[in-house]
């Protein structure tokens, strides 16, 4: 798994002047099926998240208001990636360790998740990840 496989994917709009609406089908729009969502909300300036990988997840992450950016690292090339639009996802494979920083106030990001919650699937240690790699 490379951070080269971790990608923007455009998700339909359907612009209407009484406001826009974006829609996700499992399996269709993103290269998964989904069984879990959840939301990062209400963080803190300067406040960061993530700093693990996981071992078989896939996820679609969205910055449903405001931005922030994540940080893919593979164990070999890192990528730093800006979300700013609820239209887009990003498409994050198993084994990628990533870091989220530079939240806006406000910013609200939508994860939507192929498994349910395993802790067992976490990598929460860098240097444990990089032995898993090797
Ligand atoms: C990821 C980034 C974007 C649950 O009980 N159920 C859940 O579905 C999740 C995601 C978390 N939790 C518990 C586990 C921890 O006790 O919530 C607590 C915080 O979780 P964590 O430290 O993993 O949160 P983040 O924001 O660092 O990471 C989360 C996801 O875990 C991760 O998959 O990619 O959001």
């Amino acid at each position: 798994m490379s951070v080269e496989k971790c990608k923007l994917i455009d998700l339909p709009k359907i612009a209407d002047p009484r406001g826009n609406l974006t829609f996700i089908e499992s399996g269709r729009h993103v290269p998964f099926d989904f069984k879990r969502v959840y939301y990062l909300y209400d963080v803190p300036g300067g406040a960061e998240r993530g700093g693990h990988a996981h071992k078989d997840l896939h996820q679609l992450i969205i910055a449903m208001s405001g931005s922030f950016d994540i940080v893919l690292n593979d164990g070999q090339l890192q990528k730093r990636i800006h979300l700013n639009r609820s239209y887009y996802g990003l498409y994050v494979c198993p084994m990628i360790w990533r870091e989220m920083d530079n939240f806006s106030s406000g910013a609200v990001c939508l994860v939507l998740a192929s498994n349910l919650y395993d802790e067992q699937d976490y990598y929460r240690d860098y240097q444990q990840f990089l032995k898993a790699l090797s």
